[in-house]
């Protein structure tokens, strides 16, 4: 690129020596240019959506200002950096959480309002960013909010999916599938980079040359396919800092130079539609969350997406070094579960065959800059990928895995003295029924310094489980990293009113960065004074969350009610089954009363939403009789007030920002062992909302912190469910839980052979997740759920106690540790370039 040589710096840099204003006028002004020069419109006349996007470009000009000024920083300092690869980043919204952490909510309020302009009307026009499934993805962008914080020097890669997490919708109660093309008018929040691109290889084979004086032997890929990565990045500011991270999401696009000839020998028109193809790597995300596909094009995206970023990681290296020797010092990668793990044979290929650097120094760069993070322990969850399709995509990584897992095995017989049966259970590459599998956990496990899991449960369960052998001769490897939440989205932006309160009761807005502080409000949780104003914001909260149940249901809430919430991702292990029958039983319970009787029922709002895997049928059918129980229930006069059931359709960060504020009591009811952390479990007991749950992943924890006696734990140990799971033939079955099963099988609730699926899953001795089992110590649960919230000051104590209980779920705890811990990165709080000012 031809031009800048005779650069005038001293002009450029007084143009620009100072931050954009702040004041409402210069925020109109910038507003109003939006309109007329970047949309094109009239002044005279925009709608709410347009004045979204023109006040969203106005905010992203401070966005890009403060993206320049950090990036230009740690290309000064050369600090190690921290990289966050992940194939998903369930961001949400980005509008309100930038204008929060910019510091510059009340004069874009105020800006717009003078236009004519509600702030509220103008958020809603933002659609979510929802390339993530759940807990996983939403943890990613939970992570880039504190490392920006944290003025850490870190980024995030992954994908810029076309199509994001479906949309739902439920028709007749059944589960509808709709793609969701969010680019659709554009996203104001990302910043295309079309100078930053990457060949991208796939498929073909590779040959060896003898070359040079030492006699190596080279290996060089001819590949079959080529595609670009296309970089965009999206600005992640921190709060009250300069520093604004960056999360880099690469978009495939038909590679230029590639076989040209086709274009001479064939069909000019259909050598071109072939090219598109190229566009179909990264325009879908996969919407299974938790059982493993194995798809090609699933194998293709993670290549794609790890191949874009080591080539973009190792140029930036280079840039600033001219060898290799420093690499780990600058550099630390984190793997978001094992779907980037492609990353480390790619590594291995960079170095060797394009920097012709030897096995061993390549393989002590590699080991000592990637880490990983386990996220589950089911075994439908665990990737293996078949050497005959890796051998067919990536020849090249193929051999690399091969050769790692051969000079594993030899370190495991000659340090370890391990052989046989026990040597071929710790193989990278396994003989199953269908072929030879890569085991892509043991991959990443044997090539990073560390594996962590995600909450103290699971971190000490993966060791006595799916890592014992691994943990046997690396114990140092294991670590533990509890899961958190960022307080900023959800709990500083989501519930303004209670923020406030919090404010005014600590005489400090210091816990938007110190979630430990909160501990400071137990002392006030009897005082009946603050019990009141605490009352009363929970109140404002509920009202709406029961304007969206009136929008989607034409209904209004009993107010006095528990407002009793379920929200995750539809599986058989979070059981919102046992969730599901506890309310028929309920239902049960208040038609056999007398009108006497029912005067003292607690009333309760149940409200269950969440998504279903496409392919999941028995989850889809839990949908289906949620909203089976749902209809009769709502409809029945003498029922009435006291019980009212909803799924909410199309469940997603957007909703949750006002489900989770407006629920008072909230199910984390896994079977133990089964879930690894919960991440809403932390957002709910921030927002006051009392835990009905298990023992189970950061359940445990969390009742460490905010007493087992302001939650309502239920059900059997970890520890005793596999024994239990032996013995479910011959246990005798709870006469409630068979109860409202029979209601069930019986038709109450019509379309009983539908069901039967769903039944025969937790009878018979099947019931692999024990809902039977736990199910009379779950209503025990419940009941003390009702006696507890008749005595108002005792429930509101508990309310109070979990908020200050929650200090240790912020992600800043979180990522602090990763980083000292794991990454070894500091902060590095820019210091402004000459000249710039706030
Ligand atoms: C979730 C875990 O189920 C949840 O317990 C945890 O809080 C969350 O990760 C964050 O750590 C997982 N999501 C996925 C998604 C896929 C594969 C495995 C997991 S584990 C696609």
């Amino acid at each position: 690129v031809e031009g800048g040589d005779h650069l005038n710096r001293e002009l450029l840099y007084s143009l620009l020596d100072s931050y954009l204003k702040n004041d409402v006028v210069s925020i109109q002004e910038s507003i109003v240019h939006h309109v007329e020069f970047t949309l094109a419109r009239s002044r005279y006349k925009f709608d709410n959506r347009e004045a979204y996007f023109a006040a969203a470009h106005s905010l992203r000009d401070r966005l890009i200002e403060r993206w320049n000024d950090t990036q230009a920083w740690l290309k000064y300092k050369d600090p190690k950096r921290v990289y966050y690869l992940s194939m998903e980043f369930l961001m949400g919204r980005t509008f309100l959480n930038a204008l929060h952490n910019l510091g510059v909510i009340a004069p874009y309020q105020e800006a717009l309002s003078g236009l004519g302009y509600e702030m509220e009307n103008v958020q809603q026009a933002e659609r979510d960013a929802a390339l993530g499934n759940g807990g996983l993805g939403r943890l990613a962008s939970c992570f880039l909010d504190s490392m920006a914080t944290l003025n850490l020097p870190a980024w995030g890669y992954g994908i810029r999916y076309e199509y994001g997490m479906f949309r739902q919708v439920v028709s007749e109660g059944f589960q509808k599938e709709q793609p969701d093309y969010w680019l659709t008018f554009g996203y104001p929040w990302e910043i295309e980079r079309p100078h930053v691109t990457y060949p991208v290889k796939f498929y073909g084979h590779v040959s060896v040359h003898e070359e040079g004086s030492d006699g190596r032997q080279n290996f060089v890929w001819n590949a079959g396919e080529e595609v670009t990565a296309v970089a965009y990045d999206n600005p992640i500011p921190g709060f009250k800092t300069p520093t604004c991270a960056n999360l880099r999401l690469w978009a495939a696009k038909p590679c230029q130079e590639f076989d040209l000839e086709a274009f001479n020998t064939g069909d000019y028109v259909s050598s071109i539609i072939d090219k598109q193809k190229a566009e179909t790597i990264t325009s879908v995300l996969y919407p299974d969350d938790k059982t493993f596909e194995g798809k090609e094009l699933r194998l293709k995206q993670q290549h794609f997406m790890v191949s874009a970023t080591l080539q973009d990681i190792v140029r930036r290296y280079k840039e600033q070094h001219k060898d290799f020797d420093a690499f780990p010092e600058k550099v630390a990668m984190q793997l978001n579960d094992t779907h980037p793990t492609l990353g480390i044979p790619e590594l291995m290929r960079i170095l060797m065959d394009e920097n012709r650097l030897g096995w061993t120094q390549s393989w002590d760069i590699t080991t000592k800059v990637f880490s990983f993070t386990n996220h589950t322990v089911l075994p439908e969850a665990l990737e293996q990928w078949p050497v005959s399709l890796v051998e067919k995509l990536l020849p090249r990584h193929m051999q690399i895995i091969y050769d790692i897992n051969w000079r594993f095995l030899q370190e495991l017989q000659q340090n370890h003295g391990i052989s046989g049966d026990k040597l071929g259970n710790m193989s990278i590459i396994v003989d199953t029924e269908y072929g030879k599998m890569v085991r892509m956990a043991y991959l990443a496990l044997v090539a990073s310094h560390t594996v962590n899991g995600v909450a103290a449960m699971h971190s000490k369960l993966i060791k006595e489980t799916i890592f014992k052998d691994f943990n046997a001769i690396w114990p140092e490897k294991f670590q533990n990293k509890t899961n958190g939440v960022t307080q900023r989205r959800w709990l500083a932006q989501c519930n303004p009113p209670l923020a406030k309160l919090i404010t005014d009761t600590l005489g400090t807005e210091a816990w938007v960065t110190h979630l430990d502080l909160l501990q400071g409000l137990r002392e006030h949780a009897e005082d009946e004074e603050f019990q009141q104003k605490w009352a009363g914001v929970k109140k404002e909260a509920k009202v709406k969350l029961a304007n969206m149940i009136k929008d989607l249901s034409g209904d209004e809430v009993n107010m006095e009610a528990i407002f009793d919430v379920q929200v995750k991702r539809i599986h058989e292990y979070k059981r919102q089954f046992m969730n599901i029958l506890s309310v028929v039983l309920r239902y049960d319970r208040i038609k056999s009363m007398s009108p006497e009787e029912r005067k003292d029922v607690v009333p309760r709002v149940v409200i269950i939403g969440g998504k279903a895997a496409p392919g999941y049928d028995l989850a889809k059918r839990i949908i289906k009789l949620i909203s089976a129980v749902s209809e009769t229930v709502n409809k029945d006069s003498e029922v009435g007030d006291l019980l009212k059931v909803y799924f909410v359709p199309d469940y997603n960060v957007s909703l949750a920002e006002v489900i989770i504020p407006g629920s008072d009591l909230n199910q984390q009811i896994s079977t133990a062992g089964t879930e690894a952390s919960g991440t809403s479990n932390m957002k709910f007991a921030m927002n006051g909302s009392l835990i009905i749950g298990t023992m189970d992943g950061a359940n445990v924890e969390i009742a460490e912190e905010i007493g087992e006696e302001n939650m309502f734990i239920f059900g059997v140990d970890a520890k005793e469910v596999p024994e239990l799971r032996e013995q479910r033939e011959y246990l005798q079955v709870d006469p409630q839980f068979q109860h409202a099963v029979n209601m069930i099988k019986n038709g109450h609730f019509g379309w009983n052979d539908y069901f039967n699926p769903l039944i025969d899953s937790v009878t018979g001795g099947r019931d692999w997740y024990l809902l039977a089992n736990d199910f009379n110590s779950y209503l025990q649960a419940q009941e003390r759920v009702d006696s507890e919230w008749r005595d108002k000051k005792v429930w509101l104590k508990k309310s109070i106690l979990s908020t200050a209980g929650s200090g240790k779920f912020s992600s800043d705890r979180t990522i602090h540790e990763y980083a000292e811990d794991i990454w070894k990165v500091e902060p590095q709080p820019p210091s402004p370039p000459e000249g710039r000012r706030e």
